[in-house]
Order: structure tokens, then sequence, then C-alpha cells
């Protein structure tokens, strides 16, 4: 079994990506495999804690990881559906990590939900216009580090102020978000990968139908 997680950690782009094709080649789980590349990004993170690697590796990372997943996209399935149930996914204010959320839009969009993505940094009030906009049910917000908690809370509160809280579920992720940043936020679910969120978020369609 190769070690994708570690040949990623090392940054060791060509033989990571040509051991990645033969993983897929061989039919193995694509999402399973964006997961073993997610363990090599907790890696990078503890080196980077570390001081052994500096921010242009956590760049480096990030490209090879973007890579990897522009290969798996293709084998996850399925084509988006401009009819599917919608999700305004986004990585909250102050925060530019968009890697995990790439990953949910595109296991969103296999599974036939059509995902309108706001990118990175967005504003609370984009979310709200967004979801005026386009008529969703469905919230998902990404934060990767601890200081953006308060932007997903800012949003909840943004749709409460608008007046269309109980309208949306809102769902949220990303490193270290778990169901204590759910309370504090007052979100509707937390999930911790993508095939987690893609699930959760098909039970709180089926409840608002
Ligand atoms: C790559 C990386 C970067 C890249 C990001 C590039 C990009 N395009 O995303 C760059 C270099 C830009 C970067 C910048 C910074 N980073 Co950074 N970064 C990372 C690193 C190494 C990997 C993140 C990643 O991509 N993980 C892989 C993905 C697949 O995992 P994931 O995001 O968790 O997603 C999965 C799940 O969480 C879930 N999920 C994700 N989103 C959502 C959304 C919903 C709705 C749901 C339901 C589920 C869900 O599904 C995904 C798939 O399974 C992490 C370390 C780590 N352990 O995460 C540090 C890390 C997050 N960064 C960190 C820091 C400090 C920074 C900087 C502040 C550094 C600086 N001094 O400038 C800046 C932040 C700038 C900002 N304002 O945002 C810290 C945060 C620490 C903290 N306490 O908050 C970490 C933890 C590193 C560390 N150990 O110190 N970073």
């Amino acid at each position: 079994m190769p070690q994708l997680d570690k040949l990623l950690a090392d940054l060791e782009e060509p033989e990571f990506l040509r051991q990645l094709e033969e993983c897929l080649e061989r039919g193995d789980d694509p999402a399973e495999l964006l997961e073993e590349c997610r363990g090599g990004m907790d890696m990078v993170g503890k080196r980077y804690e570390t001081k052994e690697y500096f921010i242009s590796d956590l760049v480096m990372a990030a490209n090879i990881f973007t890579e990897a997943l522009n290969k798996v996209r293709p084998r996850l399935g399925g084509d988006p559906k401009p009819g599917g149930t919608k999700i305004v996914l986004g990585t909250v204010q102050g925060d530019i990590h968009d890697i995990g959320k790439n990953i949910v839009a595109a296991l969103f969009s296999a599974r036939g939900f059509e995902v309108i993505d706001l990118g990175v940094n967005v504003p609370t009030q984009a979310f709200v216009d967004a979801v005026r906009e386009s008529g969703a049910r469905l919230v998902g917000l990404s934060a990767l580090i601890t200081t953006s908690f308060a932007g997903i809370r800012a949003t909840v509160e943004a749709f409460a102020a608008a007046g269309l809280r109980s309208r949306v579920k809102i769902l949220i992720g990303g490193g270290p978000v778990n169901e204590e940043v759910r309370r504090y936020a007052g979100a509707d679910g937390v999930a911790g990968n993508a095939v987690e969120a893609v699930n959760l978020a098909e039970s709180f369609s089926k409840e608002a139908a």
C-alpha cells in the first residue's frame, strides 16, 4: 500500500501523483484516497507548528493537493444537476483555506446537489444574499483557523437578523470545527469529512421534504 499521506507531507510531488494515479487505476475509493491525502496535510500542519516547514511549504502542499483533487474529481462520479437540491457553500470571513471546501463541493456535485460556491473569506451578508437569490435551504460554512469560529457565528446570526434562520439548515466543518463550535455558533450540524457532510445534508433535505 503506497503511503500517499507521507509522500504529500514530504512534498514528493511526482511520486505522490504517480502513486495516486495507480490507486485510481486499480479502482480504490476516490473519497477514501482524498481522506488519506488529508492525513498528509495534517502532517504538513504539524511540521509548520514545529517550524520545520514554512508558509512556502504549506503553499506547495496546497498546490499538490489541488492537483490531486483535479485528478480524483472525475472519479467521484455523477454530474452537476441544475435541478438538484441547492447548497450555498463558502469559507467564512477571515479565512482563506479552501481545499476542504473544494472537496466538499466536488462530492456534493457528484451526489446530485447544485453547489453555489461563494469561495473564500466570504462576508456574512454574501451568504444571506446568495440564499435569497437562489432559494437554497442548505448552507455549508467552512473554517480552518480558530479565529474564524467568530465568522461562523456571525454568519449564523446574519441569517437570524435577515429573518431567514428557520428557512435554512446550516452545516459547518473544517479542520478543528467540532460539536462544541457548532453549539457556540448555533449551527444545525457539523461534519468531519466530505462524505459525512453529504450524508448529513441528505438527511436534512429529507426532513424538509
Ligand atoms: C494548506 C494550509 C494553508 C494554505 C491554504 C491553501 C488553500 N488553498 O486552502 C495557506 C498557505 C494559504 C495557509 C494559510 C494560513 N494558515 Co494554514 N494550513 C494549511 C494546512 C497545512 C492544511 C489545510 C488543508 O487543506 N487540509 C486538508 C483538507 C482536506 O482538510 P479540511 O479543510 O479539514 O477539510 C475536510 C473536513 O474538515 C471537512 N470540511 C471542510 N470544510 C467543510 C465545510 C462543511 C460545510 C462541512 C460540513 C465539512 C467540511 O471535509 C473536508 C474533506 O474531508 C493546515 C493544517 C491542518 N492540519 O489542517 C494549516 C492550518 C489550518 N493553517 C494555520 C495557519 C495559522 C495559517 C495562517 C494564519 C498562517 C499565517 N501566519 O499566515 C494562514 C491563514 C490565513 C487566513 N486568514 O486564512 C493553522 C491554524 C491554527 C489555528 N489555531 O487556527 C494550521 C492548523 C496549521 C498549524 N498547525 O499551525 N494555510
